[in-house]
């Protein structure tokens, strides 16, 4: 009997060994070595962005060299020389500002390395320095913004409507394109009157100043605020609250990005209308990128799908947005 145990656990110590032996799938060689230039962590938005790079890079097996440029473009325009120096053979960045970069991209170009951009883009008069831009439409989320308003003010039925607008970074695309976009929308509408405009950068704490101001120079006059991003949104809430305003009621709220967080506020009919602006945008790198290593023709401008979420929507079976 004890032979019989001996012989079943040296066969079983055989087995163990001989799966243990197993060749181990070799890590395979990254089919592609890319620089990201990320232009900062100022927002959900930005956060959720810069993750979806990363886990996207895993996924496709993609050798991700991140930067992470604190909002400074010139932190951007050094990590895109360090690119080029390591010889990346794609690069990709999300431009913080629209104008500046022809001289860094030439480099590129001159080192024969292709350039992606994502999120927002540049204004350049050489066509070639960049193969395509992934990002979102930002004119038509400001056009989405405006046609919800345009919408809420026929079901109040209010015949003049008093807004004041909180725009993103200065000269940036989101900002210049969303504000654009909105007071396009709404030029023919007589209703529609802009108080003033300030800018809070799509940081939070800038959004809480700007409200201050704008409640200690208007006051009740304000009926409506339009907020380039959710940032600002979440920090210009309080303000109304300290006032003795509800935010949603009192004055309407509307905002661009549609993160968690904002979303939770929206549903607690505190925010009435969120532009969706997503940041999951890895995977149209990820593939673009392998498509531009491999020579073959891409799309000059890839637009990711967006929706609005508002006041009137049934959002209880909205999925976690992820960031
Ligand atoms: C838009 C993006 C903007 C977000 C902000 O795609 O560039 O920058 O709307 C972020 O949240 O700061």
């Amino acid at each position: 009997m004890n032979g019989k145990i001996y012989a079943l656990i040296a066969l079983l110590l055989c087995c163990a060994m001989l799966c243990g032996c197993q060749e181990k799938p070799k890590a395979e060689e990254p089919n592609l070595v890319l620089g990201f230039s990320q232009l900062g962590s100022e927002s959900s938005f930005r956060i959720g962005n810069t993750k979806d790079i990363e886990d996207k890079a895993k996924e496709y097996g993609v050798s991700l060299m991140m930067d992470n440029a604190n909002q400074k473009q010139e932190n951007q325009i050094n990590a895109i020389r360090r690119f080029i120096a390591y010889r990346v053979d794609v690069i990709a960045f999300s431009p913080i500002v629209e104008e500046g970069w022809d001289n860094v991209l030439t480099e590129a170009k001159q080192a024969g390395i292709p350039v992606i951009l994502v999120d927002r883009t540049i204004k350049t008069e050489d066509e070639s320095l960049y193969v395509s831009q992934i990002g979102a439409d930002f004119y038509r989320e400001g056009v989405m913004a405006a046609e919800y308003l345009m919408k809420k003010a026929d079901e109040m039925g209010r015949d003049h409507l008093r807004i004041v607008e909180i725009t993103g970074t200065e000269n940036s695309t989101p900002m210049k394109q969303r504000h654009d976009g909105f007071w396009d929308t709404v030029a023919g509408d007589e209703r529609m009157e802009l108080l003033e405009s300030v800018n809070g950068d799509f940081l939070r704490s800038r959004g809480a100043e700007c409200m201050r101001y704008l409640l200690e120079k208007y006051g009740e006059k304000i009926d409506v605020i339009f907020s380039h991003n959710d940032e600002m949104t979440m920090g210009a809430l309080p303000q109304i609250e300290q006032e003795g305003f509800a935010p949603g009621k009192d004055m309407l709220l509307i905002s661009i990005d549609g993160g968690q967080e904002a979303i939770d506020v929206l549903k607690a009919g505190k925010i009435n209308c969120i532009v969706e602006c997503t940041p999951m945008l890895g995977s149209l790198l990820m593939e673009t990128a392998q498509a531009v290593k491999e020579g073959q023709r891409v799309d000059r401008v890839i637009h990711p799908v967006e929706r609005a979420f508002c006041d009137a929507d049934d959002l209880s079976a909205l999925p976690p947005r992820g960031y």
